[in-house]
């Protein structure tokens, strides 16, 4: 039993636990991919093809969707996916049985795979609502996220880590390489109530509502006692990297709507929704601007829906406007 196994088997339940070892598997396996950053078998750089959201491929986004579905789907506890990679849900056949379904992001950030900068795996777990012993089905993946039973991301950087939250506080775990699993490093995570750190892509600042705009020049212009900056800025353009910093620091990360998509770039089944439930069992919050984020009721698969997630001090004067 490993140790994230040996936790999971006092926090949940045995079949959650077992979805748990297969990310950390397939994880292991990813990692290995990004460390070696080219040196194994050719699976950097772009494939020349589009996902279903429009975006351009890299090799390592299918590479990762192929190797965090075969692993889930080994692990017989999960019914079926929904992957950022594919059009459809996809049931795992053999697997009718199992009680839940999994959202996922295999790997978030893919502009930062070819340039040695942090990229992720986002997911959210859910129980599912249609029958058992039957193909899954859209409604079982259409749920607030609310309803998620355990969420987290795997953040590929200087070293790996596995923030997880199965209802009872966020955790944090790091891969011991060799080892093949993870080592229990932080407990009760809580992001500090009062952030330092803003991070958005402000080359779109003129496309930012009166509201964002309003936000934005407070951040850049609030003092502290002895005169100095309050904020700072900070965007690296992966959403897990960038959220994380701001869940250990305090933060807000931004991705609003912008002219060339309104509703922002940021998926809410597989990134806002996992990563909202990290923010709420952290202490933080989440919304689309004015919506709390795990209460909205999802209408599409790739639905996507302006991200304001953060620390409470941060997200109260950016919800103000
Ligand atoms: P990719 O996986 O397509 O690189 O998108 C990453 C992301 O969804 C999120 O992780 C980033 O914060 C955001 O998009 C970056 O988007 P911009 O390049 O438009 O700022």
């Amino acid at each position: 039993m490993t140790e994230l196994n040996e936790f999971l088997s006092t926090e949940t339940t045995l079949e959650i636990a077992k979805i748990f070892s297969a990310i950390e598997q397939a994880s292991f396996i990813v990692s290995k991919e990004v460390w070696y950053q080219g040196l194994g078998d050719d699976i950097m750089g772009a494939r020349g093809t589009e996902n279903s959201t429009g975006d351009q491929q890299q090799k390592l986004d299918v590479y990762a969707d192929s190797v965090f579905e075969r692993a889930l789907r080994k692990s017989g506890v999960i019914a079926g996916w929904a992957s950022e990679e594919s059009d459809e849900i996809v049931s795992f056949e053999g697997n009718e049985d199992a009680s839940h379904v999994i959202v996922i992001d295999p790997l978030d950030g893919s502009s930062n795979i070819d340039v040695n900068v942090a990229i992720g795996t986002i997911f959210g777990i859910y129980e599912r609502v249609s029958p058992h012993g039957t193909p899954v089905e859209l409604r079982d993946f259409l749920q607030k996220g609310r309803k998620q039973v355990a969420a987290g991301y795997v953040m590929y950087s200087v070293s790996t880590q596995m923030v997880l939250s199965t209802g009872h506080g966020v955790h944090i775990f790091t891969l011991e390489p060799w080892k093949r699993s993870y080592h229990r490093v932080l407990d009760h995570v809580k992001m500090p109530y009062e952030g330092r750190v803003y991070s958005i892509n402000e080359v779109n600042f003129e496309d930012f509502d009166e509201g964002l705009k309003r936000f934005i020049h407070y951040c850049q212009n609030k003092k502290r006692a002895n005169g100095k900056r309050q904020y700072t800025g900070r965007y690296i353009g992966s959403l897990v990297a960038d959220f994380h910093r701001n869940l250990l620091r305090g933060g807000i990360y931004v991705y609003p709507g912008i002219e060339e998509a309104p509703n922002g770039k940021i998926r809410l089944l597989y990134e806002c929704n996992p990563i909202a439930y990290l923010a709420e069992q952290s202490g933080g919050q989440a919304t689309d601007g004015s919506q709390v984020i795990l209460d909205m009721e999802p209408i599409e698969l790739h639905q996507r829906v302006p991200f304001y997630v953060g620390c409470n001090e941060m997200m109260n004067e950016a919800m103000r406007t």
